[in-house]
């Protein structure tokens, strides 16, 4: 093993100033996790990473995920020293640094590309979005998932090399204290994922102070319970020991590795060291003067980057990553060559772009008067377009049998059969979503599937996934009091509101079997939104579409059903309560009143079309609206107006079979009726 060096020290010292100088700079941010992580994030990336500094989105790169997001300021410096070169958002490498040394002088400002925590997309060589502490842990799972997946359904014999690409994730007492990064360790260790690397940060500082407040577990033991490799590198400078340990690492054969590095928060700072002074505010001048003094740095200073120090990352990452990455190429051209089919998959992963030919399959579902659940009939399109894209692989959170999204005659993911797209993620809502994210980032069209009601289980990584623009898809049954006599632990009230609440996330709640094959179609053309789909556990009519107008309506988020050119009331509902206000319009019709039926399967799809089509379908002039749909009532005031009505929940729902909770809870076409009627003043 190659010696370290006086200048390997002074890489790892500039890692540490620039850390302390910019959030001084800032008045704003967390210097101490990065002083103290400085050497083994300089080990992880100048010895170990195989990442080309000028290809940043090269897909056999090592990932490099910093779940303790607080410490941006050491991915910064880290982006900036490898001089990673920026990339433009189409996914093109610029000949410019993603972050030259001005970035870094404006950490935590409006329009710099070094917000506070690390954005993906938004800053090139930051592979995920972080912050929320532990959910680094989660997509680090879900990338090395992606990465053994890949591998198993791509890799082929002598092709070995262009597939092997590792994970390193560092986190700290914040992320092993949240739940989901138990989720996903655990998984992780189930799965054998000897393709991970988790540097635990243990320096014992939270921001309340010491550990022992609130967190006295073994962590290294609770590791080895989930089935991992524990390593431990007990001094935080102790640049030899990583080394080995990440070696070690590297053996692994069946297992994920856990290194239990111990650092000093605030390493070098006299007063602040080893104190939680030290976790979230600057260090303050005087501090940072006698921190530098400590390092043998120039106290006077700021953003010092000593001679040789950005050439030791040249012949370290660089020459290392330059190198694999002019051999993958050379053997991805082969492999091109023996197996085309597959090389263009590969490449439409990456621009997120769909197989030709992907919605050959889907069905379209005859009119039903019994109809079906749109449980059943998602199951039967997401099988369908498993069969044309091959690269949607995700599972349910332990309710296959219940949210039907298994995909049948596409195997399980295992550590023996890693090339199954169906992930059996456990009862782990918060761990799966997580890991989906991890999944997405690496290209795959990651899905996830459970009760509506746990959406609230995985909600941070679905807003995760809103604000990283990735497409990932959740298929969410049981999407109503519908659900019956589970009663209202079960059934969802403010679940689907409150998802439409999530900027960027599109809801779509279809309302018969054909608006779920059209909603799956917009699900997978998704780019750069996370789609949740609601689907029911009771049968709906499957709508006869000579007589109402076509699904394909659903694109475009709402879309009258009847032909009604000037009407005198609009019934607008979603999902199971289509059928409901199309039997009430009828009923209307029959008494001489007009009603308009509007499916609104997507609000965020409609807020999209042009002023002139929404008001084509819901015509500002006509005031008499009823709103229906089987959640909470809250917000529906945006379609209804200040004094059209809304037929919703007010109250959480009641255990009963579903026939007895309709009228209970007014879901009648009398109570629509009723409605309507008063709407229009008869
Ligand atoms: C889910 C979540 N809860 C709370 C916070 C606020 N927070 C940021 S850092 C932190 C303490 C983290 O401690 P540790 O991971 O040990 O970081 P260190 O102090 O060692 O840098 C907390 C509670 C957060 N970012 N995410
Ligand atoms: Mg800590």
């Amino acid at each position: 093993m190659a010696e370290f060096t006086p200048l390997d020290v002074t890489c790892v010292n500039t890692i540490r100033t620039l850390a302390m100088d910019a959030v001084q700079k800032a008045n704003s941010g967390h210097p101490g996790a990065p002083m103290g992580l400085a050497p083994v994030a300089y080990t992880v990336w100048n010895r170990f990473l195989t990442y080309d500094p000028a290809h940043p989105l090269w897909p056999n790169r090592d990932r490099f995920v910093l779940s303790n997001g607080h410490a941006s300021m050491l991915l910064y410096s880290l982006i900036h020293l490898a001089g990673i070169k920026n990339v433009d958002e189409h996914g093109k490498t610029l000949d410019e640094p993603s972050l030259p040394l001005e970035q870094l002088k404006h950490f935590r400002q409006l329009n710099s590309k070094t917000p506070g925590h690390p954005e993906h997309e938004y800053t090139a060589g930051v592979e995920t979005t972080t912050g929320p502490l532990g959910q680094g842990v989660g997509n680090a799972v879900g990338m090395a998932i992606a990465q053994k997946w890949i591998a198993g359904y791509y890799g082929r014999p002598g092709f070995e090399g262009l597939f092997d690409h590792r994970v390193y994730a560092i986190c700290g007492d914040g992320c092993m204290m949240e739940g989901v990064a138990s989720e996903a360790a655990s998984l992780a260790g189930h799965l054998k994922l000897n393709n991970l690397t988790l540097i635990y940060d243990d320096n014992t500082i939270t921001i309340d102070g010491h550990t022992d407040l609130a967190f006295s577990e073994n962590v290294a033991a609770r590791f080895e319970a989930y089935g991992w490799n524990v390593l431990r590198v007990n001094d935080g400078n102790d640049l030899d020991g990583m080394q080995k340990a990440l070696d070690g690492a590297k053996k692994s054969t069946d297992r994920p590795t856990l290194i239990v590095q111990k650092t000093l928060i605030g390493y070098g700072a006299p007063n602040k060291q080893n104190t939680h002074g030290a976790h979230g505010e600057p260090l303050g001048p005087d501090e940072i003067k006698l921190a530098k003094k400590a390092y043998g740095w120039p106290e006077d200073s700021s953003f010092l980057v000593p001679d040789g120090v950005y050439d030791h990352f040249k012949a370290g990452i660089g020459k290392r990553g330059g190198d694999a990455f002019a051999a993958w190429t050379k053997q991805f051209a082969e492999y091109k060559a023996k197996f085309p089919e597959q090389a263009a998959q590969l490449e439409a992963i990456e621009r997120r772009e769909l197989p030709p030919g992907w919605d050959k399959g889907v069905p379209v579902f005859p009119a039903d008067a019994k109809g079906l659940a749109t449980r059943e009939s998602s199951g039967t399109v997401i099988n369908a377009l498993a069969k044309t894209i091959p690269w949607i692989v995700g599972g349910s959170a332990d309710l296959n049998p219940s949210t039907k999204t298994f995909m049948k005659g596409e195997g399980t993911f295992t550590a023996t059969t890693p090339a199954g797209r169906n992930i059996h993620f456990g009862v782990r809502e918060h761990g799966m979503g997580s890991i989906m994210n991890g999944m997405a980032l690496a290209g795959l069209r990651s899905y996830g599937s459970g009760f509506m009601i746990f959406s609230d289980y995985g909600r941070p990584p679905i807003r995760l996934a809103a604000i990283m623009n990735l497409p990932v898809f959740y298929v969410f049954t049981h999407d109503s009091i519908g659900v019956g006599e589970d009663g209202p632990t079960h059934q969802p009230i403010e679940q689907i509101m409150s998802l439409r609440a999530i900027p960027g996330l599109i809801v779509l709640r279809p309302g018969d079997a054909n608006e779920v094959a059209e909603a799956y179609k917009v699900a997978v053309q998704s780019k750069h939104a996370p789609v949740v789909l609601a689907m029911t556990r009771q049968a709906l009519p499957t709508l006869d579409r000579t007589k109402y107008a076509p699904a394909s309506g659903l694109a475009k988020g709402g879309y009258a059903l009847n032909d009604v050119p000037k009407p005198d009331v609009l019934l607008i509902a979603t999902g199971s309560e289509v059928a409901l206000a199309l039997d009430a319009g009828e009923k209307l019709a029959a008494e001489g009143i007009k009603a308009r039926v509007v499916s609104l399967p997507s609000w965020e799809l409609f807020d999209k079309q042009s002023q002139e089509y929404r008001d084509s379908v819901l015509p500002p002039s006509v005031t008499a609206r009823v709103c229906v749909e089987m959640g909470g009532a809250f917000g529906w005031e945006r379609f209804a107006g200040l004094t059209g009505a809304i037929i919703g929940m007010r109250s959480f729902g009641a255990s009963a079979p579903l026939k007895d909770l309709l009228p209970h809870f007014g879901f009648t076409t009398a109570a629509v009726v009723a409605a309507a009627k008063k709407q229009v003043g008869k």
